[in-house]
């Protein structure tokens, strides 16, 4: 069973003003795509592999045989980090989305960080600097929440961190509608991030 690009679960243009239409249509169909497809070739050279999910396969790079690990870390991490970006977002005034977290998550936020505004100030300066292409993470490890950064499409998994949210800081998310100004998009993004599944994430994380 090859690895397939999960479908949005809601329209191109569902985050606009936030996200554009065309963005999502190019991020989605292909470059997600692409990681899929790279994936798929690699995979093709172990198949015995391909039992395994992409996150299954990122967290324990080491049994990745050395010829397709460096294929495996870039479009399996890409693949789940993608998987994982078009769930939580969500048209913004949607049930759960925008607005602050609730319930136990925005409890630990408050508790890790200080409350919603401090931490979204840390994640936003944070992933701002990361040098290049990445991601910014808010992680869950040893019983506290954590943000972190990762280069290229390195997950946080491989790390053997729970990675709870992450926003992409790759060109292509936000290139088309805020040009080099990714600390305008950062600060944009919060509008459409789906806390109710960020908390469903947070739930599975600290079992
Ligand atoms: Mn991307």
């Amino acid at each position: 069973m090859a690895y397939e690009v999960p479908a949005l679960p809601y329209d191109y243009s569902a985050l606009e003003p936030f996200i554009d239409a065309e963005t999502m249509k190019l991020h989605h169909d292909k470059h997600h795509q692409a990681y899929v497809t790279n994936l798929n070739a690699a995979i093709e050279k172990h198949p015995a592999l391909g039992s395994k999910t992409a996150d299954e396969l990122i967290a324990d790079l080491a049994a990745i045989p050395e010829d397709i690990r460096g294929a495996v870390r870039n479009n399996g991490g890409g693949h789940s980090n993608h998987s994982m970006f078009w769930t939580i977002m969500g048209p913004h005034g949607a049930p759960g989305v925008g607005g602050d977290p609730t319930g136990p998550l925005g409890e630990q936020i408050t508790k890790d960080f200080g409350g919603f505004e401090a931490f979204k100030k840390t994640f936003n300066e944070t992933t701002a600097k990361q040098f290049g292409s990445g991601w910014g993470w808010l992680v869950w490890q040893g019983g506290k929440l954590a943000i972190v950064t990762t280069p290229n499409q390195d997950s946080p998994l491989s790390q053997g961190l729970h990675p709870i949210l992450g926003n992409d800081v790759w060109e292509h998310a936000y290139y088309l509608k805020y040009q080099n100004r990714r600390p305008e998009y950062l600060a944009a993004w919060w509008n459409v991030v789906n806390w109710a599944e960020v908390s469903k994430r947070f739930e599975l994380a600290k079992k």
